[in-house]
């Protein structure tokens, strides 16, 4: 049965400590809520990058949600000024502080490749290997994960309310991730074919290949296999796939230190997934787009 959850407006745990620890005034602020798996794509990539951010949490995304915040709770400052860089009204965003009249961003793959040649300019760090070839092929990872394996978490979560609807939700959440593990083995190969290697290891696998480094795939899929891990799990009984090389990988990337500090505690996500789980009316602009069957945000 359905128990009403807390409402969590704040972080919880390492991501707590990393918020606090971004709370000075930055040239980029990041606007972000705590569970939201597509502000923390963006925090990931920014610890990652070592690109300077001062970390803000922002409530009008749950103005409109079944938990009827008052105005009294929402820092009107802060939402106005999310208005002004995101249209939406959604997370994350970047505002540009050292521009007048303001700058801003929306959109986490976009955010996402703007931080990846900010860090390429500034510090050489970079989530995308050198050669075309193995950029296309991350980014068609990347555009699997945004079109397939993103909205049939959201269906598994929301829609499949009976157990015959779970079992399909879950063959098709797991037939994304296998086509995606897929996609990794077919980089692996050409990368290997082609002799595409830098200090012998094959490049642009991120941290599929054991030696890699975090690229723009680990960083936009993380927030979702670690959603399985814990939400999927708890309100769907859900097991990630048991391959040996995919084991691995997920370890390596829900272990990697700039992946780790952006979670919160697990109670925070069951928490405030059960509104998803129960498929509660007007959660978000996800959740009606889900229901509606329209695409998401
Ligand atoms: N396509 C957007 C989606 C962002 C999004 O849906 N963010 C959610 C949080 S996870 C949000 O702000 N929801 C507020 C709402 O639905 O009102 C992106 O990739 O940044």
């Amino acid at each position: 049965m359905s128990t009403q959850k807390k409402f969590h407006c704040a972080c919880t745990g390492l991501a707590l400590e990393t918020a606090q620890s971004h709370s000075a005034a930055q040239d980029i602020t990041l606007f972000a809520s705590c569970f939201s798996p597509f502000a923390q794509r963006v925090w990931t990539a920014m610890e990652y990058l070592g690109i300077p951010y001062q970390y803000c949490r922002n409530l009008l995304a749950w103005i409109n949600s079944s938990y009827h915040l008052t105005l009294d709770e929402v820092d009107m400052r802060k939402r106005s000024d999310l208005l002004e860089i995101s249209p939406k009204g959604l997370v994350p965003a970047l505002k540009l502080n050292d521009h007048t009249p303001v700058r801003g961003l929306h959109e986490s793959t976009v955010i996402l490749e703007f931080l990846e040649e900010l860090a390429c300019q500034s510090n050489g760090l970079s989530l995308l290997p050198k050669d075309p070839y193995a950029r296309a092929l991350v980014r068609l990872q990347c555009d699997h994960i945004n079109q397939i394996i993103v909205p049939s978490f959201y269906r598994f979560l929301q829609l499949a309310q009976d157990e015959s609807a779970q079992v399909t939700a879950a063959q098709d959440f797991r037939q994304a991730l296998e086509t995606l593990i897929g996609l990794l083995e077919r980089a692996e190969n050409d990368a290997l074919c082609e002799g595409d290697t830098e200090m012998g290891e094959p490049t642009g696998l991120g941290l599929w290949n054991n030696c890699g480094a975090m690229n723009l795939t680990d960083v936009m899929v993380a927030p979702y296999l670690f959603r399985a891990t814990n939400v999927l799990k708890y309100y769907r009984a859900f097991q990630l796939p048991e391959g040996v090389k995919f084991k691995a990988w997920t370890t390596r990337l829900l272990e990697h230190p700039a992946f780790k500090v952006t979670c919160s505690t697990e109670q925070l996500y069951l928490d405030s997934y059960e509104r998803y789980a129960f498929n509660r009316p007007n959660i978000s602009q996800v959740g009606n787009a889900i229901n509606s069957g329209k695409p998401l945000p």
